[in-house]
């Protein structure tokens, strides 16, 4: 275990993430049959499963508030870090698994089952989930290194599952095609053991109880294909991982290149940025395969920091497959920021944030059963 812990640690700072200090231990709380339809294969489950409780500790401008994340001042840039460990709940409540999962979400509620938004002052820096137990191949090689395998920033030594940043909205990440023609999908064995990391600011005076939920479409039935996920970061590609920012308009930051390290199929993909960026394009063989664009605002998703109105980057859209690939092809990303249209994320206490991403989920089936 505490291998593990070292290993987060330092793949978060590799990814730019700000940790702070972790706080209590959340568990599974309930799984329950979600009152919306499953939303790729009408015939799939669709449950919530809840973990909690996150205590989130006040916000105050300032002074450090529980760990203010490397002496950054207020809590609100680095939040409040948890390791969740998931020995139960997904797809069932005595166990992990089994089953064969089409997409998932997560999302923040409070006590009371209200959902819980940056209207409400609490927002989702991160929240990573891996399965420890699955061992899957990275489809992907390591940045600009076309014989060395790559890592998932989601991986921490075993395979990245369904996760979010507050970009991600209530739209799932993708194990399958979005259009329901494809029944690939990510496998989880019984018995499989989860881990999160999950990062949450407060941005109320007040300390908050919260619950995360997982909102996961599945089937008990194995897949006719096992779909795998990499989420690739720029800041993986030596030399060319600081992201390029303008006040005055679009800057662009071109990626290394990941090669393809066998044949298959890209099923879905979709960009991760934080307040600021505009877009991810995504190339392979140099040519455009689709750009992932963001949103920002929305009725849960404006509020006001110090006096400012903050619309946060609040959906990211679908790369949607299929997308054929040959072993050896080569992938990079195109990230965009443009701060005039969008300002960084600032803190309770006026600063800006640091550490923006620019990321993309990749979800990919081999062309061989992969089972
Ligand atoms: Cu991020």
């Amino acid at each position: 275990m505490k291998v593990t812990l070292l290993l987060t640690a330092s793949s978060l700072a590799a990814a730019g993430v700000l940790e702070t200090r972790q706080r209590a231990t959340p568990k599974f709380e309930s799984l329950v049959a979600s009152p919306n339809a499953p939303r790729v294969h009408a015939t799939s489950k669709r449950t919530l499963t809840s973990y909690g409780p996150f205590i989130l500790p006040a916000s105050k401008g300032g002074a450090a508030a529980g760990g203010g994340g490397m002496g950054m001042g207020d809590s609100t840039l680095g939040g409040t870090s948890f390791m969740l460990n998931m020995e139960k709940g997904i797809c069932s409540d005595k166990t992990n698994g089994p089953c064969t999962v089409f997409g998932g979400n997560v999302s923040v509620y409070f006590e009371d089952g209200r959902k819980a938004t940056p209207a409400d002052g609490i927002y989702i820096h991160h929240l990573l989930t891996t399965d420890r137990t699955k061992k899957a191949t990275n489809f992907l090689s390591a940045c600009d290194n076309p014989t060395r395998a790559g890592m998932s920033v989601s991986g921490f030594g075993g395979t990245g599952f369904v996760g979010v940043g507050e970009d991600s909205g209530e739209e799932p990440v993708l194990y399958t095609q979005r259009d329901g023609q494809s029944k690939a999908g990510y496998w989880v064995a019984e018995n499989d053991k989860f881990m999160a990391n999950v990062v949450l600011v407060n941005y109320n005076k007040e300390q908050k109880s919260v619950t995360v939920k997982y909102d996961l479409e599945w089937s008990p039935t194995p897949p006719p294909a096992n779909t795998r996920g990499m989420l690739v970061s720029i800041s993986q590609c030596p030399g060319k991982g600081s992201i390029k920012m303008s006040p005055s308009g679009p800057a662009n930051s071109t990626s290394g290149k990941f090669t393809f390290l066998e044949d298959g199929v890209i099923l879905a993909a979709r960009g991760h940025l934080h307040d600021g960026g505009s877009q991810v394009a995504m190339y392979v063989n140099n040519k455009p395969a689709c750009a992932s664009k963001a949103t920002y605002g929305g009725k849960e998703s404006t509020t006001e920091v110090g006096g400012t109105k903050w619309a946060t980057i609040s959906s990211m859209s679908y790369c949607d497959g299929p997308i054929p690939i040959k072993k050896g092809d080569q992938m990079h990303l195109v990230v965009e920021y443009d701060l005039k249209a969008h300002p960084l994320r600032k803190s309770a206490d006026g600063h800006d944030a640091t550490g923006v991403m620019g990321m993309m989920s990749v979800t990919f089936a081999s062309s061989a059963k992969d089972f």
